[in-house]
């Protein structure tokens, strides 16, 4: 374990964060466009693009946390709170918008919750599907969150 948390916590060091972004809207009278390119909007090579939607009244999604993967969540119609921890600090972000994104590195617990029925929520990702890569037990995550920033 001491290894691979070395490894990850290399990998991770400068971007082991979540942060709320926001995006260039391009318009005119027709309408608006976002576009996203990798290393100028999105802060890694994009490897998968997958989206959510459809989601039922009352549903909760994601409880896990990646190791590796990083990604940029955006609702790019209707509205989803995400709910993100890291380092026993909990925030909820509301996505509310097509141009309002959040980026969740890796070692990030998310959940997201109060789906509009509407929402399609897209998320741009660093990696290819892995299930390896998941943690999706909780007390895994605070294990693995507590070492990362202790170092022990
Ligand atoms: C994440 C949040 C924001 C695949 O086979 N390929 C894929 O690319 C994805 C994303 C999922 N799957 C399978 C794995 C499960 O059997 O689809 C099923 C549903 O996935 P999951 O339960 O992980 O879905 P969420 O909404 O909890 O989490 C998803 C992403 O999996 C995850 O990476 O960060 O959205």
């Amino acid at each position: 374990m001491a290894n691979i948390l070395k490894k990850l916590s290399e990998m991770n060091d400068w971007i082991s964060e979540y942060y709320e972004t926001s995006f260039k809207t391009l318009g005119d009278s027709r309408g608006s466009l976002i576009a996203l390119e990798q290393f100028a909007d999105l802060p890694f090579e994009l490897k998968r693009v997958f989206f959510i939607y459809g989601t039922q009244d009352g549903v909760s999604r994601g409880f896990h946390a990646h190791k590796v993967l990083k990604q940029v969540l955006v609702a790019v119609s209707g509205s989803c709170v995400v709910d993100v921890e890291k380092n026993g600090k909990r925030e909820s972000i509301k996505l509310d918008r097509p141009d309002k994104a959040i980026y969740v590195a890796g070692l990030v617990w998310h959940e997201m919750h109060s789906f509009s029925p509407d929402c399609v929520l897209i998320s741009c990702a660093s990696e290819l599907y892995d299930e390896s890569d998941y943690i999706r037990s909780y007390d895994d995550f605070k294990a693995y969150d507590k070492r990362f920033h202790t170092g022990s």
